[in-house]
């Protein structure tokens, strides 16, 4: 068999289980096309895309524009490393902190890269700019947090299946419960060493859980209060998935440290990026920190051209309105339902709760029969569905989901 001919569903299955590592379990579903809010898998059925790579698929699979400026990048100059300048980083540098705001931005590729970049500017900052005393800077993440897969980021992780036996852990982190913003402040102001307090603005791993109003706002005045830098993680929330540019802009937060990822590229490449002040971000002098795909020029392409699409087709908007449909719709049948006890979210980033116990696996079981239906969607943490179709999708696209989605959990009644 050459490598590239056609397989069936089955052989693909199998060729991953037994020559990749068994570091996921996915749905059964073998996927060879993706266009817009639709994929279809080796045997050519069609399926909505419900999950969207978790909400890095914002702008829909494939998006020409995207695509366009990614091919024609890719016939120019794809790489050069920072060893050199090109002509694309500080374009797209300029482009992006005018689009969010800041003085500076700090290029990277995965999630937690950004999230480990974020990290270490902040404690860099806390010892040459703060003046805390060097090795002892605390940062405050939430309880249920998910920031990415690092050794570093899974010692403040208090999910065992990502933890457990990849001691030892990194110090330097104090865990509070999220939404509690009197856990905050007790911990801000008993703590000279704090430097900063990472979170993310609504909790996607942990279950879709959208903080009280508010919550952001005074937190970010109380890390102002104690001079402690205020992290949003806006790699799941951020690029109009929540129905704002950023969900920090529901409560106008402005983030001091900004940590953007997935949706940055439009799902076509791994694209991340921090960005803050001249204040904060000064604070790294060359040879502090990189990568080799850091900024390059295919990124650079890919992150414009996904950013120009998020203002020209007005993706925070639909996703706010798309969202209100949808959980007014899902809302009226969970009136009556028998199964699913809530749906909660904010733009299209939603999630529904299944009325059965954590580890039940009545919510794979319906993923199986939506999978079936034609809509793919995962559970979260055991009783929880997150719903995140691509921001792309039409009101009658929505209707059609709610349809196959209610139909589907009916069958579990
Ligand atoms: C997996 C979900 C998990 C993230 C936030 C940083 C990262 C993520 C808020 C790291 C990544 C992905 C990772 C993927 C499943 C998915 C995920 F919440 F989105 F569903 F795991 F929690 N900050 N989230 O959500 O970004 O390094 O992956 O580019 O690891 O299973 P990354």
């Amino acid at each position: 068999m050459a490598v590239l001919d056609h397989i069936s569903s089955q052989e693909a299955m199998a060729l991953e289980n037994k020559y990749g590592a068994h570091n996921y379990h996915p749905l059964p579903v073998v996927l060879s096309r993706g266009e817009g809010v639709y994929v279809w898998d080796v045997e050519g059925k069609k399926y909505y895309d419900f999950l969207s790579a978790y909400s890095s698929l914002n702008q829909g699979h494939c998006h020409p524009k995207i695509v366009n400026a990614m091919t024609q990048q890719a016939q120019r100059l794809t790489l050069t490393s920072r060893a050199f300048y090109n002509d694309m980083l500080g374009k797209y540098e300029k482009y992006a902190t005018e689009y969010f705001n800041f003085d500076k931005m700090l290029p990277m590729n995965s999630g937690a890269e950004a999230v480990e970049t974020a990290l270490k500017l902040c404690r860099k900052w806390a010892y040459e700019v703060k003046g805390i005393d060097l090795n002892k800077a605390e940062i405050v993440v939430c309880e249920n947090n998910f920031h990415g897969r690092t050794t570093t980021i899974i010692s403040f992780s208090n999910d065992p299946v990502a933890r457990k036996n990849f001691g030892p852990y990194t110090d330097g982190f104090i865990k509070i419960e999220y939404d509690n913003l009197n856990a905050l402040e007790a911990v801000l102001e008993s703590n000279p060493n704090i430097a900063g307090f990472m979170v993310e603005p609504i909790q996607g791993e942990a279950g879709v859980y959208v903080p009280s109003e508010d919550y952001l706002k005074n937190a970010k005045a109380l890390c102002e209060k104690y001079n402690v830098l205020f992290i949003a993680d806006e790699v799941q929330t951020g690029i109009a998935r929540t129905g704002r540019l950023l969900a920090c802009d529901y409560e106008d937060v402005k983030p001091d440290i900004l940590i953007l990822g997935k949706a940055l590229s439009g799902g076509l490449y791994p694209v991340s990026a921090v960005m803050s002040t001249n204040a904060i971000m000064n604070v790294i002098q060359p040879g502090n920190h990189g990568s080799t795909f850091g900024g390059n020029p295919i990124a650079a392409a890919v992150a414009i051209a996904a950013l120009e699409v998020v203002k020209e087709e007005n993706l925070a908007e639909k996703a706010f309105h798309l969202g209100e449909l949808f959980r007014n719709e899902m809302d009226k049948y969970i009136e009556t339902s028998t199964i699913v006890k809530l749906v909660r979210g904010k733009g299209l980033l939603n999630a529904i709760v299944i009325n059965d116990d954590e580890d039940s696996d009545t919510a794979w079981n319906i993923c199986l029969a939506l999978r079936d239906n034609g809509l793919l969607a995962k559970p979260t943490h055991g009783n929880i569905i997150r719903f995140a179709p691509p921001l792309v999708m039409t009101e009658s696209e929505i209707l059609d989901c709610v349809s196959i989605i209610v139909t589907t959990l009916k069958q579990f009644e």
